[in-house]
């Protein structure tokens, strides 16, 4: 059966860190080539309804850690912290997987990226759940740990955003539209990226409650994932639509 190996954590936790890097340097100066960023037309065939994409995409993220959480034998009942925070990430991504593609407007989604967002799933799902199910000890106290707290408080506050932010987003079109308009309301009159800022302070306030390096690299993952995309995003709107608010920043309200 399986055990905790510490160095398997660090091993993989390093891999999600550098991989944070190569992505902060591929995207960076040009955005990855789905939705609003792909060409026109360019590639009509290699590509799945949003759908269809987002749900096989995402699904490895709540399968992999619900799996590990429910298959550990014998259970792991001790500490409450491990498992709580494990739900915590399968919550996230049953709205992910369940939720967000059967409402969604989106582009076709390019097969390419679709086969590495897959991979990508199935290994941060493998790292976190496997961490937290295996490895995290916690004092028993630690749901009443400010670090716990706080962290959580930011997660809630962080998917809110987030949720929000894309059904903002979708309401933007109605159902086979398939163009862009000037997002309003809720956190997008600050940004550009409301949606990515909500998942970005969510992945944080993971990484500050379960205190761990593998949700830390998460976070930094996510950061350097979708925020060259906000800022990309910015740039887009800023050259589509000439009345687009000025005061609004591209991911960071008031700062940047
Ligand atoms: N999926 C995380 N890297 C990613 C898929 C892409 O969950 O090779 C990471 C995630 C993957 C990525 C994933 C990992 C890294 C990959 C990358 C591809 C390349 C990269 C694999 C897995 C890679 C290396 C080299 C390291 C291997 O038509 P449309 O689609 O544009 O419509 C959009 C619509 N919309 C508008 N509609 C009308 N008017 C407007 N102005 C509109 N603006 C947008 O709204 C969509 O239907 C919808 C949302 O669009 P957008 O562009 O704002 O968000 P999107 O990027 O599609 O993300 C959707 C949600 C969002 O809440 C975001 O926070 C979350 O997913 N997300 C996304 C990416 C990663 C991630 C979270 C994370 O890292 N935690």
């Amino acid at each position: 059966s399986m055990q905790c190996f510490p160095s398997l954590v660090l091993a993989l936790s390093s891999l999600l860190g550098a991989l944070a890097l190569l992505q902060l340097s591929l995207y960076l100066w040009v955005p990855s080539r789905y939705g609003k960023h792909e060409e026109r037309l360019s590639r009509p065939r290699g590509r799945l309804p949003a759908r269809c994409a987002w749900f096989l995409q995402e699904l490895p993220s709540f399968l992999v850690p619900a799996l590990l959480l429910a298959l550990r034998s014998p259970p792991r009942l001790e500490p409450l912290g491990c498992r709580l925070l494990c739900c915590l990430f399968c919550w996230h991504y049953f709205y992910r997987t369940f939720i967000y593609p059967f409402f969604t407007r989106g582009r076709p989604f390019p097969l390419q990226l679709l086969f590495f967002g897959t991979l990508f799933c199935i290994y941060n799902g493998f790292l976190q759940g496997y961490y937290l199910i295996y490895c995290a000890e916690y004092p028993s106290d630690w749901c009443t740990d400010i670090r716990f707290t706080a962290g959580l408080l930011l997660f809630l506050l962080g998917m809110g955003i987030n949720i929000h932010s894309d059904l903002l987003l979708r309401q933007l079109r109605k159902p086979g539209e398939i163009t862009y308009k000037i997002p309003q309301g809720g956190l997008f009159t600050y940004v550009s990226g409301a949606n990515y800022f909500g998942e970005i302070v969510e992945w944080f306030g993971f990484a500050i409650a379960t205190w761990s390096l593998p949700a830390f690299a998460f976070a930094f993952f996510t950061l350097c994932c979708i925020g060259p995309r906000a800022y990309h995003h910015h740039r887009y709107y800023l050259r589509t639509f000439t009345d687009y608010p000025k005061s609004r920043k591209a991911l960071i309200p008031f700062v940047f």
